[in-house]
């Protein structure tokens, strides 16, 4: 399939699949392929009754016009609104049913690289909240190691203030080329939606002693890191489901 082709497919799949009439509050992830989904939203649900077959058995009754959508970034708000779909927050809807995001890279024990979009801090907040938080990962994802496919670095949310001194204790934690991450369309770096810079950091591929959870923590316990995605080290509540489901990460 292409590329294209292949992000819309897994989209599709993971909307036919998981939301159904008691889906109601609904989070949205960043990024190019959460664009199929809002796509999929829109083209089955405003359906009020479907006929109960096999392709439409679980989407009985999605009206969108009673769902709330929670946005991870200014673009997935853009979505929502653009769509003229309900906007809600995290503080008005502190208990999600289910978010659907996207990701940099998947290998095989859903370790992630997430924050290609630079989106990450939001979207790690959002899926924290939800009851079933679904990647959707076509099959330039899929990696039998983190770093394999990915090459960009893994990106840091980082305080602007002390981007130097994270460039620095990064060097300290064995990354090999720790990148600001410079804006296309404007002089200087990219700003995020939370008023931060990013830093992309180049572990190499991360196995052995650089296992993403060991990595993560490193990262994480530096001063001035506001936010790295790197596993589901989500602080999930006891009803979050993580979901490989094989038909959603088009292979
Ligand atoms: O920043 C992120 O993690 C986004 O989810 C994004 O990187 C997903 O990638 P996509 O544009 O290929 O969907």
């Amino acid at each position: 399939a292409s590329l294209t082709n292949s992000k819309r497919i897994a989209a599709y799949n993971a909307v036919d699949n998981h939301l159904d009439a008691s889906t109601k509050i609904i989070g949205i992830g960043s990024g190019s392929t959460v664009v199929y989904v809002i796509e999929r939203i829109l083209q089955r649900g405003n359906l009020k009754k479907v006929e109960n077959n096999e392709n439409n058995k679980n989407l009985m009754g999605l009206d969108v016009n009673s769902c709330v959508f929670i946005p991870t970034s200014f673009q997935s708000r853009q979505l929502i609104v653009d769509n003229g779909l309900n906007l809600g927050d995290v503080d008005q809807y502190p208990a999600i049913d289910i978010t659907i995001d996207g990701a940099d890279e998947v290998d095989e024990n859903l370790n992630v690289i997430k924050g290609g979009g630079g989106c990450h801090l939001r979207e790690k907040v959002v899926a924290e909240i939800s009851k079933k938080f679904i990647i959707v990962a076509d099959h330039t994802k899929k990696s039998k190691v983190l770093g394999e496919k990915w090459t960009q670095g893994i990106p840091i949310e980082v305080i602007p203030f002390c981007y130097v001194l994270v460039s620095s204790s990064l060097i300290k934690l064995g990354c090999h080329n720790q990148i600001l991450r410079m804006a296309k369309a404007k002089a200087g770096p990219v700003i995020t939606d939370n008023g931060n810079f990013i830093i992309d950091a180049h572990f190499g591929h991360l196995n052995g002693t650089n296992t993403p959870k060991e990595i993560l923590k490193r990262i994480k316990l530096l001063t001035g890191v506001v936010e790295v995605v790197l596993v589901f080290s989500f602080n999930l509540t006891k009803e979050t489901k993580i979901e490989l489901n094989r038909n959603l990460l088009v292979w």
